[in-house]
């Protein structure tokens, strides 16, 4: 009998492939993670109840090959094929992210792990757009465009076999295994030469940079790849020193004393030199960046509702001052609102938490007691502590700004906010997952554990 290799395992080995191509095709890509262990080095040491509760949580592992990356996608077709690849690695469509509201024509999902232990042995994402041609104004252009993308086969036959035979078999072997993700890799390589003539490529530019970016290309390289680090300011103080030219302000929340959701900071898109189909003209495009992110906790839907209304309030104060710093003060001062202290961030339904027994002989004691298991009164008395569950998503505001930012130069097209999330769907030939639901679930799950410990005692202690 032939043993697969599991999908958690696969995955790993996915992203380790990715991570060794983009460190060779950008080599800033590995100043960054050298960059990061070496603060979440420090930041470890120097905060040893950090390292516990990491450690405590199985997720001091997963922090050393932990990132996401992001590619963007031209057709339905590759979307659906795409979301089967990915299955094989354990990596499932979750949200809905609707960009054309910040003059981005795509609207786009994120492929993660979704359960608690596959996200602990490796959460790698991919955060996938697909290029809403509909929204290109000339039709001659966007008609054009849906021919090229049409005439591109972006996966390997080999990926594509050993898709179907995992789909049949229930798995891959080990060499198998090896093989699929080699192949698999290859679609997400970057290619110099274009597809398309200079001329097609500055109509298509001209029409938006991320349409080039999509529609010039053999495949859809990967643009970014982004370890997670525990203190994004320093990571932000660190990248001019090591050369690199951070954007000017962090994406997502403030600094706070409990982290929530997500802050992301980049560098500038590479200017690489292309050669042009046809007559070999040689030209540049700019696409690859570098990304770090910190995680916080998942928000409830208050929670992220407040998030939303705040972040919203600080974009629209304008006339009070453009610059990096301005924006840093506003955002902090706005953010006042939003409590910072576990209690009020539990009590008030805020965020998402998971809960651990804190003091196992007053637990086995109140479990002995015969009282019934009353989650909110064993965590005032200190019996049972409570986490924020991590984040695992991504935000529209702060992908919005990345692209901004990444796209070179700052024209702005606005496009009327279109959600499509029902197109978006039938392209995928599948749901996404509610990412609200996944957390509430991993929320139950805790409790729904200590629970049966906690009778499981209680029914020991009766039949002694
Ligand atoms: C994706 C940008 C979104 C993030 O971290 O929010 C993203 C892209 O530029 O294709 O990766
Ligand atoms: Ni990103």
């Amino acid at each position: 009998m032939t043993s697969f290799l599991n999908a958690d395992q696969i995955r790993g080995l996915f992203s380790q492939s990715m991570s060794t191509m983009y460190r060779q095709e950008v080599p800033q890509y590995g100043t960054l993670l050298d960059l990061v262990a070496d603060i979440n080095r420090r930041t470890l040491e120097q905060d040893p109840g950090l390292q516990r509760q990491l450690q405590d949580f199985g997720e001091l592992d997963r922090l050393d090959v932990e990132r996401h990356g992001a590619i963007r996608l031209g057709t339905a077709q590759e979307l659906a094929t795409m979301r089967r690849i990915f299955r094989v690695m354990g990596m499932h469509p979750v949200g809905y992210y609707d960009l054309s509201v910040a003059g981005v024509p795509v609207h786009s999902t994120a492929f993660r792990p979704t359960d608690d232990a596959a996200l602990r042995a490796n959460p790698f994402r991919v955060f996938t757009s697909l290029l809403r041609l509909e929204l290109i104004a000339d039709p001659a252009l966007r008609e054009q465009a849906q021919a090229i993308l049409d005439r591109r086969n972006i996966f390997t036959p080999r990926a594509l076999e050993l898709t179907q035979q995992c789909e049949a078999a229930g798995g891959l072997d080990a060499d198998q295994a090896a093989e699929f993700v080699r192949e698999v890799t290859q679609t997400f390589r970057w290619h110099s030469e274009a597809t398309v003539s200079h001329a097609t490529y500055a109509q298509l530019h001209a029409a938006h940079r991320l349409v080039a970016d999509v529609v010039s290309f053999k495949g859809p390289h990967i643009n970014h790849l982004t370890p997670r680090t525990l203190d994004i300011d320093a990571a932000q103080t660190e990248m001019p020193r090591q050369g690199i030219a951070a954007k000017d302000v962090i994406e997502g929340p403030p600094r706070r004393r409990h982290p929530i959701l997500l802050r992301q900071t980049s560098f500038k898109a590479l200017e690489e030199s292309i050669q042009f189909a046809g007559d070999g003209a040689s030209g540049a495009h700019t696409a690859r960046f570098g990304e770090i992110e910190q995680r916080g906790a998942a928000l409830t839907r208050a929670g992220r509702a407040l998030y939303d209304r705040l972040l919203g309030q600080v974009r629209s104060m304008e006339n009070a001052g453009s610059t990096a710093k301005d924006y840093e003060n506003r955002l902090a001062s706005v953010f006042r609102d939003f409590p910072d202290d576990l209690d009020s961030l539990h009590d008030k339904g805020l965020a998402f938490f998971r809960y651990s027994v804190q003091d196992p002989d007053a637990f086995a004691q109140a479990a002995a007691s015969g009282a019934s298991f009353d989650l909110a009164a064993l965590r005032r008395q200190g019996i049972l502590a409570a986490h924020p569950i991590i984040y695992e998503d991504f935000l529209p505001v702060s992908a919005a700004g990345i692209f901004q930012s990444n796209l070179g130069g700052d024209e702005q097209k606005n496009y009327a906010s279109n959600a499509a999330k029902e197109t978006f769907e039938i392209a995928l030939q599948a749901h996404v997952a509610d990412e609200f639901s996944l957390y509430e679930e991993s929320q139950k799950a805790s409790i729904t554990a200590l629970r049966s410990q906690y009778q499981a005692m209680h029914r020991d202690r009766v039949s002694e």
